[in-house]
């Protein structure tokens, strides 16, 4: 069966409700769908049918993907994408500005999302989601980008800047093997994205060109608040106590039907529930939140046996939401958040998207709070 043609009436057709097949979908891929491989789970009526169901319920009933992804094939790892912010190249120009320069370059690759699902991506880097661009509010920004891939393509960032820099088809798309320099400062502070805009632009961000922008906020801007901005600013003693993680809520329409058959943060399904990350417990704890997901109209977080502080799009330095447990985010909306597990008992805390479909399809993850 083709891993591509499956559909995500198919996935609710077998059983989906009530526990994720994507496992079972991918052990048994190599058979047709009408003669399941031994081991394999059927679901008819919300019962499990063949003569190994009763193990399979064990696996069944984690509501997980089963198997491994190679990353390595990726060539991107979803707990590196966690921490790798790209910084770009310092330099100085000739006012004294910092200067950061970054190439970005535009291929087509196939991907591997969920065990043995594997999707035909555009990315930016060779990863999805691109590199996290990050800068310090007022530096210049240098951003070389080649297009290698087969379609003419974009890069829009979201933040401030003219109209010549906007990355949309009016203002130029970079067809193959071309090349642009996209030059702009970096304004204002917050969590940003950026993605391509070429049309139908549906498909070319469900594609996998979308990466996060990040901006640092300047403490000598900000005065009134120059402590809680030098936690931000990566590079300080401040900063460094945080334990900050970079989290894309993403999905993925394997069938190109218009509906996603994966979710996941960071692109591989369950990747966090599978590994968890590891959280030190005393350590305060930030994620920078961005929603790309295309053809649902939002997308959410809920985290488990605590609460949270919320900076709607990063922008302020002081909490838009105060105590909350659970935030939704349309797409391209993002934020901040902050929380704390001090005093916490050692564990496993969930955190998923609070739609449940979304958690059986990929978007379950788990922090492991170390004392
Ligand atoms: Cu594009």
């Amino acid at each position: 069966m083709n891993l591509l043609a499956i559909s995500r009436r198919f996935l609710l057709s077998r059983g989906l409700i009530g526990g994720s097949l994507l496992g079972t979908l991918a052990a048994s891929t190599s058979a047709p769908a009408s003669s399941p491989a031994p081991g394999s789970i059927c679901y008819a009526d919300g019962r499990a049918v063949g003569s190994q169901a009763h193990d399979n319920l064990h696996a069944h009933g984690n509501m997980t993907t089963v198997g491994t992804v190679d990353h390595v094939a990726n060539g991107f790892d979803p707990h590196a994408i966690l921490t790798d912010w790209d910084t770009g190249v310092l330099s100085t120009d000739a006012q004294g500005r910092t200067v950061r320069s970054f190439e970005v370059v535009a291929e087509d690759k196939e991907i591997e999302i969920a065990p043995g699902i594997r999707f035909p991506a555009w990315t930016y880097n060779g990863r999805v989601p691109g590199p996290t661009l990050r800068a310090t509010e007022g530096d210049l920004l240098r951003i070389t980008f080649r297009n290698n891939g087969s379609m003419p393509h974009t890069m829009h960032f979201h933040g401030i800047h003219g109209a010549s820099m906007d990355g949309v088809p009016g203002a130029g798309e970079i067809s193959p093997g071309e090349t642009f320099v996209y030059e702009f400062t970096a304004r204002p502070f917050g969590c940003h994205f950026y993605h391509c805009h070429s049309i139908p632009l549906k498909r070319h961000i469900h594609k996998g060109l979308y990466g996060a922008f990040i901006v640092d906020p300047d403490p000598a801007r900000h005065p009134e608040a120059a402590d809680v901005a030098r936690s931000r600013l990566l590079g300080t003693p401040e900063n460094a106590h945080w334990q900050e993680l970079l989290m894309v809520m993403n999905g993925f329409d394997t069938n190109f039907d218009d509906e996603n058959e994966v979710y996941a943060v960071n692109s591989i399904a369950h990747a966090y529930m599978h590994k968890p990350i590891v959280i030190e417990r005393d350590r305060p704890v930030r994620v920078y939140l961005i929603n790309v997901t295309e053809f649902d109209p939002i997308n959410s977080f809920h985290l488990h046996a605590n609460f949270f502080d919320y900076y709607d799009h990063g922008t302020t330095l002081q909490p838009t939401l105060r105590t909350v447990d659970t935030i939704m985010q349309c797409q391209a909306q993002r934020g901040i958040l902050e929380f704390s597990f001090a005093g916490f008992e050692p564990g496993r805390y969930m955190f998923h998207a609070h739609q449940t479909e979304f958690v059986e399809l990929g978007w379950m993850s788990f922090f492991e709070v170390r004392a």
